[in-house]
């Protein structure tokens, strides 16, 4: 395989979906090596099969808003990879979603379900419908149609979403809902981020943001270093934004700044447990602001336009978007003493700032490392059902931990240079690719 081949021809076949393209390249770039020493991958064809999805669905979906007008919007769900297991990954109900994005999302979670050690294909899904400013009766009805034309396309052994940006316990009610209401069947198994009461898991609100910080301890362990007193600055202020805050304060590190689309918040004070529940309030409010916290808690500032890397910190989580930290942001928060990095987001850094941070030579994970601590408890979410059981918060806990420990070490064992620096992002690709890739040789051309 030659990977500025492979690119060549994905960017005919593909032209303008550049986040998909960014996405392929950058697993490409670090399994080529590996590849290369394997005929049988090339001979069967692997990576052509790998970075094309199984199947793309898309779909119209329309409704009818509070004042009576109608309303269409696009809906997708793509089915990238199901070597391993029924396709799963998230929902992302946001603006700027399109297929491009879709892809990129579909084809890291192929990765990053390989990593969690549980049976999970990779897939994504969502529609260009925009939550903020929306009524509550509004996201229901969308939802309701939404699932009107996706309910015949999943099942708990065929296809499992999830919530992924706007797309959270509340939306997955009403999903949940109407397909109950079409299938005729209560199958728990085919959505995860449930409600406790309707087979919902513990612990799953939290995991992305508290596997992420378990991550973040064994990196930071096996460097020598302790996340106690440490500056931490992150990105956002929804779900994982929140389970991030909550788990760092809880181990001791300082939270000083949570951002959002309007700016940044310094907090130099770090979190109490009324800033991190306010930090709830702020995402239900569909407003899609982070100034607010500022006026509530008087020891906070708001700098508007500003991101989070403005603020000096020791280390950098990116919880919210795509790309949203730059190589100009890599730059600003290396030049202020940041030395580490992990992506909470998926592919949260352009790929000039991953590029940074490695040149600099600090501690820097990928997101389908430090973030699948989400999608990992949602697979414990998925034996639960099966089971027609509940476990409770710490045995899920554990488990997650214990999923967190085996990724890391997945990344280590993959990802050490000759030079006894851990390159995570290799280590996540390698290890991530070779399960999949495997599970393929060994499932005939198909
Ligand atoms: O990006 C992700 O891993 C998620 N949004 C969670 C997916 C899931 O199926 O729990």
């Amino acid at each position: 395989m030659n990977v500025n081949n492979v690119m060549a021809d994905l960017e005919r076949k593909h032209p303008g979906e550049n986040e998909y393209l960014q996405a392929v390249r950058e697993v490409l770039e670090s399994i080529e090596e590996v590849y290369n020493e394997h005929p049988e991958f090339e001979k069967a064809r692997i990576v052509e099969r790998m970075v094309e999805p199984d199947r793309i669905i898309t779909f119209r979906v329309t409704w009818v808003d509070d004042k009576g007008e109608i309303q269409t919007n696009i809906g997708y769900r793509v089915q990238f990879n199901s070597a391993i297991g029924p396709y799963k990954g998230g929902l992302r109900f946001h603006s700027a979603v399109n297929l491009s994005m879709l892809k990129f999302l579909g084809f890291e979670q192929t990765f990053k379900n390989a990593l969690t050690t549980l049976p999970m294909g990779g897939a994504k899904g969502g529609s260009d419908f925009s939550p903020k400013g929306k009524s509550d009766a509004e996201i229901m009805r969308f939802c309701q149609a939404f699932m009107l034309e996706l309910w015949k396309n999943i099942g708990p052994d065929t296809d499992v979403p999830a919530g992924d940006v706007g797309v959270g316990g509340r939306e997955i009610g009403y999903l949940y809902g109407m397909y109950k209401k079409l299938a005729r069947e209560y199958n728990t198994g085919v959505l995860t981020g449930k409600g406790i009461t309707w087979g919902g898991s513990l612990v799953r609100p939290e995991a992305t943001g508290f596997g992420a910080l378990y991550f973040v301890q064994h990196m930071l362990h096996k460097a020598g270093k302790d996340i106690k007193g440490k500056t931490v600055a992150i990105s956002g202020f929804g779900n994982v934004a929140w389970g991030a805050a909550t788990k760092a304060t809880e181990l001791g590190a300082r939270v000083i700044a949570i951002s959002g689309p309007d700016g940044v918040i310094h907090n130099p004070n770090g979190m109490t447990p009324e800033k991190i529940d306010y930090m709830l309030e702020l995402r239900a409010s569909n407003r899609d602001i982070v100034a607010p916290f500022a006026e509530r808690f008087p020891d906070s500032t708001f700098v508007p336009g500003k991101k989070a890397w403005s603020v000096k910190c020791d280390i950098a989580l990116p919880c919210a978007f795509q790309n949203e930290l730059t190589g100009d942001d890599a730059r600003e928060l290396l030049a202020n003493g940041t030395w580490c990095a992990a992506e909470v987001s998926n592919m949260g850094c352009t790929p000039e700032a991953i590029a940074e941070f490695q040149k600099a030579g600090i501690l820097f994970a990928p997101g389908k490392a430090v973030n699948a601590g989400g999608v990992a408890t949602s697979g414990l979410e998925m034996t639960q059902n099966a089971q027609h059981l509940s476990w409770s918060a710490e045995e899920v806990d554990k488990k997650l931990h214990y999923i967190m420990s085996q990724i890391h070490e997945a990344c280590v064992t993959y990802g050490t240079q000759p030079d006894g620096y851990v390159n995570y992002v290799k280590g996540a690709n390698v290890a991530g690719f070779m399960k999949v890739a495997h599970a393929m040789l060994e499932q005939g051309i198909i």
